[in-house]
C-alpha cells in the first residue's frame, strides 16, 4: 500500500477489513475466495479482501429478513431522519471517499467528489420524500363506502452494481429503499470493493449511532454466483442491476421465472443528433465530455454523433482539434482530462472494437492506442478515439466500455436523425443539439427519441438525481433515483373501507341470502 492511499483508508476507518463489523450493520464475511483490488491508476494492489461464500450469504439473507421486521414498523420520517444523517456524514466524507472511488476505480477525482456529491443529493431528497410516500384516494361507487390505496415496505431489495459508479448507484437505491422501509442486500463489483466497505462503514457508524437494527444494510462482497443466488431468492422481492446487457437477461431472466420484481440498469448507446442549427460552443464541450468522460465508461457515455451533412466537416474538425487538448493521465492530477480504464481486459476490448470498426469499413480519424511509459505504468490507459462509421456496423451497435466514439453523417429533416439515432437495440440517453424549435419539439415528441433520457442542448451523460433514470429496450427498463422511482420499492395495497351496516356488492350485483 503506497502511503497515499493508505491514508486515505486510514481517513474512512478501513484497517482491518476482514474482521468484519462489531456494530450497527452487517456488512461482510470471510468465508469466500480472497478478492484483489488492484488500482488501475498505478497498477498497485490496495488490499485484498476475503469475499462471501454461499454460507455468508445465507446469512446475511436471515439477518436481513430479522432486520425488516422492525425497520418496516419504524415512521418514515424517522427512517429519512436516520438518513439525514448519512448524508452528513457523507459531507464529512466527501474528500476522503471521492478520492478512493479516483483511485480504486480510475475516474477523475472531480468526477470522484461528484460521485459523492450525488449520494449526498440522493439522501437529501430521500429525506423529504420520507413524508411524501403517498397514495391517491379514490371515491367508492358504493354508498358508505371509501376507498384509498397506501404503499407499504417491500423486504429485502438486492442491489447489484458496476464498478463504473461504484458509490452512488448503490445509495440511488439504498436511499429510497431505506426510507420505503426495506433492507438492502448490497453485492458490489469484485473490481472495486474498497469503496463498498468504506460505504458501509460511513453507513454503520450513522445506523449504530441510531439504534438502526443489524441488517438493515448488507453488504455482500463475491463474484457473479451471489448475483445469482439473490436473483433466484424468493426471499428477495426487488432485485435493482446494474451492468451489461448479458447480465441483466440472466437477472431478470431468473428473477421472473420466479415472478418477482426486478430493476434493471443496463447497456446505452447514446447518441447525440447536431442540427445546422446547432450552437457549436456547446456541441464540441458536450461531445467531447460525453464520449470521454470517465474514460468512456459511463452508461451513459455518448458513443454516436450523428451530424448533419451540411456542418459535418466543421463539427469533425472542431472534435478531432479538441481531442487533440486532452491529457490522459493519473486522475487524481487535476491537470488531467482523462483516467485509466478499469483493468486489462477492458483494455483488450476496446483494441478489439478498434480493430473490428476498421474491418467493418469504418475510417478511424482519431487512432487509439494503449500508452506506456512513465505514469502510464499499469497498461490501462488509452488514448481516446474517434472513427467514421455506419450505423449499422455491428460494433456499432453494441456497447463497448471504452472512449471510441463513431462519427456518422445525416441529410435532410431531424427525422432522418432520429431513425439512426433509435436504431440501436439499447434506450438509455440520448441528446439533440439544435437551436430549431420545431426539431427540438420533434426529438421529445411521441415520434422522436425511443430513450429514457432525452436532452436538448445538453450532453448525453451527467443525469441529476431528480428525474428518474433509466433506459428503454436493451437498457432493461427500469427507473431509479428520482420522480417517482421510489414506487417500485414498495408494495402498493388499495383498501376499501365500508363504514354503513350495510353489504352493497360492487358493479350493482345482487346477493341475497
Ligand atoms: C451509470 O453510468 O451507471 O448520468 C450511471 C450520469 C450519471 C449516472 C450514470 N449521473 O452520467
Amino acid at each position: 500500500i503506497d502511503s497515499g492511499i493508505k491514508e486515505i483508508l486510514n481517513q474512512l476507518g478501513i484497517n482491518e477489513i476482514n474482521k468484519g463489523a462489531s456494530t450497527g450493520s452487517y456488512w461482510f464475511n470471510t468465508r469466500g475466495e480472497k478478492i484483489d483490488s488492484i488500482s488501475p491508476v498505478d497498477g498497485q494492489l490496495i488490499a485484498s479482501v476475503n469475499g462471501a461464500g454461499e454460507n455468508d450469504y445465507e446469512a446475511t439473507i436471515i439477518k436481513a429478513q430479522e432486520a425488516f421486521l422492525e425497520w418496516r414498523m419504524v415512521p418514515a420520517p424517522k427512517r429519512g431522519e436516520v438518513v439525514r444523517q448519512l448524508a452528513e456524514k457523507l459531507r464529512e466524507y466527501k474528500e476522503p471517499l471521492g478520492k478512493l472511488v479516483s483511485y480504486e476505480m480510475g475516474k477523475s477525482l472531480q468526477e470522484g467528489l461528484g460521485e459523492v456529491q450525488e449520494m449526498i443529493d440522493i439522501c437529501d431528497f430521500a429525506v423529504g420524500l420520507s413524508r411524501q410516500l403517498h397514495g391517491l384516494t379514490m371515491h367508492s361507487e358504493r354508498f358508505g363506502h371509501r376507498m384509498y390505496e397506501q404503499y407499504h415496505p417491500l423486504g429485502i431489495v438486492g442491489i447489484i452494481s458496476a464498478f463504473n459508479f461504484p458509490v452512488a448507484v448503490w445509495n440511488w437505491n439504498t436511499a429510497l429503499a431505506w426510507v420505503c422501509g426495506d433492507v438492502c442486500v448490497w453485492k458490489p463489483s469484485e473490481k472495486v470493493p474498497l469503496t463498498a466497505i468504506a460505504c458501509q462503514k460511513i453507513t454503520a457508524e450513522v445506523f449504530a449511532a441510531n439504534d438502526v437494527p443489524e441488517g438493515v444494510s448488507c453488504l455482500v462482497i463475491g463474484d457473479a454466483e451471489i448475483g445469482k443466488l439473490m436473483a433466484a431468492d424468493k426471499r428477495v422481492p426487488l432485485v435493482s442491476a446494474t451492468g451489461s446487457t448479458r447480465m441483466g437477461k440472466s437477472v431478470g431472466a431468473t428473477v421472473g421465472e420466479r415472478l418477482g420484481r426486478s430493476l434493471l440498469e443496463l447497456g446505452g448507446n447514446n447518441a447525440i443528433i447536431i442540427t445546422p442549427d446547432s450552437d457549436l460552443k456547446i456541441v464540441v464541450p458536450g461531445a467531447v465530455f460525453g464520449a470521454v468522460g470517465t474514460a468512456g465508461q459511463r452508461c451513459t457515455s455518448t458513443r454516436r454523433l450523428i451530424i448533419h451533412d451540411s456542418i459535418y466537416d466543421k463539427v469533425k474538425d472542431a472534435i478531432v482539434n479538441a481531442y487533440k487538448q486532452l491529457k490522459i493521465g493519473n486522475p487524481l492530477d487535476q491537470n488531467n482530462h482523462v483516467g485509466p480504464l478499469i483493468d486489462k481486459d477492458a483494455v483488450n476490448m476496446y483494441l478489439a472494437a478498434l480493430d473490428k470498426v476498421v474491418e467493418e469499413g469504418g475510417n478511424v480519424l482519431v487512432p487509439g492506442e494503449v500508452l506506456s511509459g512513465e505514469g502510464y505504468e499499469s497498461g490501462c490507459y488509452v488514448r481516446p478515439a474517434i472513427a467514421e462509421a455506419e450505423n449499422t456496423f455491428e460494433i456499432v451497435q453494441h456497447e463497448t466500455f471504452a472512449p471510441i466514439l463513431y462519427l456518422m453523417k445525416y441529410s435532410g429533416g431531424v427525422e432522418n436523425a432520429i431513425a439512426v439515432q433509435n436504431g440501436v437495440p439499447q434506450g438509455l440517453s440520448s441528446a439533440i443539439m439544435t437551436n430549431n424549435l420545431r426539431d427540438a419539439e420533434k426529438f421529445l415528441s411521441a415520434a422522436g427519441s425511443d430513450c429514457g433520457i432525452a436532452n436538448v442542448n445538453i450532453g448525453t451523460s451527467g443525469a441529476e438525481i431528480g428525474g428518474a433514470f433509466g433506459g428503454e429496450k436493451e437498457t432493461g427498463g427500469g427507473r431509479e433515483s428520482g420522480s417517482d422511482a421510489w414506487k417500485v420499492y414498495m408494495r402498493r395495497q388499495t383498501n376499501t373501507i365500508n363504514y354503513t351496516d350495510e353489504l352493497p356488492l360492487a358493479q350493482g350485483i345482487k346477493f341475497d341470502l
